[in-house]
């Protein structure tokens, strides 16, 4: 083991005591977590048992029966609690979150103040959980609609967004009365003990916060199972692969319990004529190459007009084999490594198959870092033109792959745009308001998002995230998205003598 090496295994310990994380969680465990920096193992991480989640459930049952009848701004309390002990450790968290996941630090740093700003909106709407007053069509009578906890909320993320995924629903789930149970991916299941232990101090300067009410469930698959099957659990939030959503979706489809999905995402961008191209370009290197190609609001293809093609595309090629590919934690670094060989070699098959499809592709290659392990996988951004689009462009792959393509006519670049299985993020890059409209109108994208002038990714908690078809059709974090934590209760109060009926149905005894 090199110094390096040594050293980084030492500042996880370092950073997981500052968070308040106890050493044998993650010392004396069968979870062996290596950071994809070096590709070493940083922890050793004790797996829940699945007896012992079984009881974790049961506990958060009983906790919600508790926190249901707290007033929903106390409960907005600990979620501003909550923000306080992320705002006072961005820096400590978010370098946990650069050495798990191997995004950069202002990415890790970005990642943790995602989480403090759901919950600065989440403490804010546990005053404005609001229902509508209807008018009823009888004499003497209205109707309203009142919102109520729902119960057990499920969460299970990704390793992408370890942290922030979990506080989306969390922060939300909690105001709204619920307790939750959070299966994190067995890649990150540090910052998820981190996120936990932070939790647990808002906790305690709350005061009455009933045991259970979070609780974490470390482990693989089989403890997402027990949380899909579990009768207390009204609602699960997944992230993650359209493959894991087929295998969740169906199972609480099956005890007609709620699901709010997140899956893949295959997004693209449209570049006009008239787009400004300096502001284009450095959306689509963000949006293509940042967090490696490991968001599930990625750029993974772009449509160009051919007016603009051998321009901007000699343009995105010098970026794309210029790009400091490195250490994350590294000033001038912009790509990190990938999170694991699978990642890799997923990336390469698809490589592979478009170069088989007739591809011209810039970049792709591994890149060996000096005193990293066999087992860190770094990768040169890839830039895959093709002329069509092809079966491997329509599939999600994890990795920093963007496809380019040609169009002639926006009608046909928004067909190509919306001709694939998922449905998450979209742009379109232009200054004449007739594209931009059409665009964003019900014949243009079909996407949950659809932006002008910005890439696809990096969205703001304000609005709903999620998206179509095969990504699932949730919604999480902002606008209206708390609904889906809550159970609504239609209302109809009488206050005057006679008792008409609806419908001026008759009904006399
Ligand atoms: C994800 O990749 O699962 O819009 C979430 C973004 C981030 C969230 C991504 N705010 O890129």
């Amino acid at each position: 083991m090199t110094t390096e090496q040594s050293s980084l295994a030492q500042e996880v310990h370092d950073l997981l005591s500052r968070l308040g994380v106890s050493e044998s969680t993650y010392t004396q465990g069968d979870l062996i977590v290596r950071t994809p920096l070096t590709g070493q193992v940083v922890a050793r991480v004790v797996k829940t048992k699945p007896a012992v989640a079984s009881e974790a459930l049961a506990a958060a049952q009983r906790a919600f029966l508790t926190w249901r009848s707290v007033p929903a701004p106390q409960r907005g309390d600990l979620i501003r609690l909550l923000g306080e002990e992320l705002r006072a450790e961005i820096s400590t968290l978010g370098r946990l979150v650069t050495i798990e996941t191997g995004k950069l630090l202002s990415e890790g740093f970005g990642e943790v103040q995602e989480m403090i700003d759901i919950c600065v909106f989440a403490a804010g709407l546990s005053r404005q959980l609001i229902g509508l007053t209807i008018a009823s069509e009888r004499a003497h009578h209205r109707m309203m609609e009142t919102w109520h906890p729902l119960g057990v909320v499920g969460v299970i993320s990704a390793f992408n967004f370890p942290v922030a995924v979990w506080s989306w629903n969390a922060a939300l789930a909690l105001v709204c009365g619920n307790a939750v149970v959070w299966k994190p991916s067995e890649k990150t299941p540090l910052t998820a003990l981190a996120t936990q232990a932070l939790f647990e101090r808002a906790a305690s300067k709350f005061g009455d916060v009933p045991l259970g009410l979070s609780v974490l469930l470390v482990g693989d698959a089989q403890l997402g199972q027990l949380l899909v099957d579990c009768p207390h659990v009204p609602l699960v939030s997944a992230t993650g692969s359209t493959v894991m959503g087929h295998a969740v979706a169906p199972r609480l489809a099956g005890r007609f319990a709620r699901a709010i999905l997140e899956l893949g995402g295959n997004n693209a961008a449209i570049v006009c004529p008239s787009a400004d191209l300096d502001l284009a370009l450095r959306a689509i290197a963000f949006s293509a190459m940042g967090t490696a190609g490991q968001r599930c609001t990625t750029l993974r293809r772009l449509i160009v007009h051919e007016t603009i093609y051998d321009d901007l595309v000699a343009r995105l090629k010098k970026v794309y084999l210029s790009v400091v590919v490195g250490d994350p934690r590294d000033a001038g670094t912009l790509v990190g490594p990938l999170i694991d060989e699978r990642s890799f070699e997923a990336m390469q098959y698809a490589l592979n198959e478009a170069r088989n499809q007739g591809a011209k592709i810039t970049g792709g290659e591994r890149v060996v870092l000096e005193g990293s392990l066999d087992e860190s996988f770094y990768v040169r951004p890839a830039l895959v033109e093709l002329t069509q689009q092809v079966e491997v462009v329509k599939r999600e792959t994890f990795a920093p792959i963007l496809y380019v393509l040609k169009y002639r006519e926006l009608d046909e670049a928004i067909k190509l745009q919306n001709d694939v299985p998922q449905g998450l993020s979209s742009s379109i890059f232009t200054l004449n308001v007739r594209e931009a409209e059409l665009f964003l109108s019900a014949t243009g994208s079909d996407c949950g998002i659809a932006n002008v002038n910005i890439g696809t990714s990096g969205a703001e908690i304000g609005g709903a995230f999620g998206g179509e078809k095969e990504t699932g059709g949730g919604r999480e974090s902002g606008s209206d998205a708390w609904k889906q934590y809550m159970r609504r209760a239609t209302n109809t109060i009488n206050y005057g003598v006679e008792l008409p009926l609806a419908q001026g149905v008759s009904f006399e005894i």
